[in-house]
């Protein structure tokens, strides 16, 4: 009879070559193979750092929207007029002749990111203002235009500094792509009043401007998959641009950024297509595992981009997060949006260092885990690793030290007779008892006493 768990295991297991099938089913078998273990290999990072970082970072505003005239009620809610519109655009596009980040220091934000217990950096090479902050050929809007001064620096390619500094640390390399571009013409046609987050112009009646644009994205692809080493994640963002009116031809361009990079995970966000290799719940956590592969995107504070005296998640929000998306199967990829000055805002780097002493302790309830029925019970989050089970106590607001003791019901995994039964972090194997069909297993004293982390608390169950 096979447990619930393995059920589980097999229906993932399924779902993820269904996923790969419908993901490559034009390329060859092997191709599919690929992408199913590059997709386990993601999977077992489990923890990534993003980071929105672009011109726009001078003004301490919401990423590129502010630019958007039917979405300014949220992001840009002082403005009263088009006029006034127009007039932030004008200011906003000439951010490039300003920005200068003389702290930028990757090397440091790649320790700290390591430091946090993350795995994989996902980087904004080019948000929907289109700015680049990379060294494209295909505009001069780009930090290492001779109109940014921070194109005299010898780390001017921001993105390749970021890439080669994180991927010296061991990290998969993520690249955040925007396919919409409001400073190309080709998208928002300059001659034309641009009123909402699309075209200002319809694509079918103007064939060849369209083809421009779609030209410059594929050939701005093709920059960061040929001249940036190796990536491991495609992160394309605009959900809107797809067909039929904004068709990027997406079958070319991921056949073009696989001839670069064979083992490249693709996610096109939200477009439901075989080029979504897996889905991106955006500032929330689903409330059951999926049957795909799947990534929580969320902001350590209010907005993805620096936002000066931000409002962070405390860190025992951010572990209790962390525990669980990874108890239900996901991947967490935390935000922090860098300073204009190339400093992480300190209160984040804070809450980064406590997360990685939790992770110091626990990192091997996380890493490398799959989900295991009932993922979650009461305050018990579970992960597995083989045979191995944790039982992940998530600390109520008001609690400093783990409970005297764990009660895992009926139908939780649980120890048997002749299993170990240790608390991370503390030497010595824990008592356990039977109760009403399940276990409840008590913890030491010491433990108690001198908790060897905060935040969360986790039993290592080992048969
Ligand atoms: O519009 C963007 C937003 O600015 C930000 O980049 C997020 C990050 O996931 N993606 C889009 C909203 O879904």
């Amino acid at each position: 009879m096979l447990s619930s768990t393995k059920i589980l295991v097999i229906c993932f297991g399924l779902a993820s070559l269904v996923m790969a099938s419908r993901l490559s089913a034009s390329e060859a078998p092997e191709a599919d193979a690929q992408l199913a273990r590059r997709i386990e290999w993601f999977r077992d990072r489990k923890f990534g750092f993003f980071m929105h970082w672009g011109a726009y970072s001078q003004l301490g505003c919401i990423e590129s929207w502010p630019l958007v005239w039917a979405d300014r009620k949220w992001s840009n809610p002082s403005l009263r007029t088009f006029d006034e519109m127009l007039a932030f655009r004008k200011k906003y596009w000439a951010l490039n002749a300003t920005f200068n980040p003389t702290k930028f220091d990757p090397q440091s934000w790649a320790k700290i990111a390591e430091n946090a217990g993350m795995r994989y950096v996902m980087f904004t090479t080019k948000h929907h203002d289109g700015f680049c902050m990379y060294d494209t050929k295909q505009t001069d809007y780009k930090v290492t235009g001779s109109d940014c001064p921070w194109s005299k620096s010898p780390k001017a390619d921001v993105a390749r500094a970021v890439f080669d500094a994180f991927r010296q640390q061991g990290f998969g390399i993520g690249a955040y792509f925007s396919k919409a571009d409001w400073h190309h013409p080709g998208y928002w046609d300059p001659q034309r009043p641009a009123i909402d987050r699309n075209p200002n112009y319809d694509t079918s009646k103007e064939p060849q401007r369209w083809e421009d644009f779609v030209k410059f994205t594929h050939a701005q692809i093709e920059e960061l998959m040929s001249n940036y080493g190796r990536i491991d994640i495609l992160w394309l963002d605009a959900g809107q641009v797809r067909p039929p009116k904004q068709d990027i031809r997406m079958d070319e361009l991921a056949a073009m950024a696989r001839q670069h990079q064979p083992h490249l995970i693709i996610v096109d966000r939200t477009a439901g297509t075989k080029h979504e290799n897996y889905r991106t719940p955006e500032q929330e956590v689903p409330d059951r595992p999926l049957s795909y592969p799947w990534e929580t995107c969320m902001t350590m504070g209010d907005q993805w981009s620096f936002k000066p005296n931000d409002n962070y998640k405390s860190t025992r929000r951010l572990v209790q997060l962390l525990v669980d998306i990874v108890a239900k199967g996901g991947n967490f990829l935390l935000n922090v949006g860098p300073q204009p000055d190339g400093d992480l805002p300190p209160e984040a780097v804070k809450r980064l260092q406590e997360i990685g002493k939790w992770m110091a302790v626990n990192g091997e309830a996380i890493y490398a885990t799959r989900p295991i029925a009932p993922y979650k019970t009461g305050r018990v989050c579970f992960t597995s690793k083989g045979d191995t089970v944790y039982a992940i106590y998530l600390a109520e607001d008001s609690r400093n030290a783990p409970p005297a003791s764990i009660a895992l019901p009926r139908g939780a995994p649980r120890p048997k007779a002749g299993s170990e039964v240790h608390l991370l972090g503390f030497d010595g194997a824990m008592k356990w008892t039977e109760a009403d069909g399940g276990v409840v297993i008590q913890l030491p004293e010491a433990a108690i006493k001198n908790p060897p982390c905060e935040h969360a608390w986790v039993v290592k169950i080992t048969p």
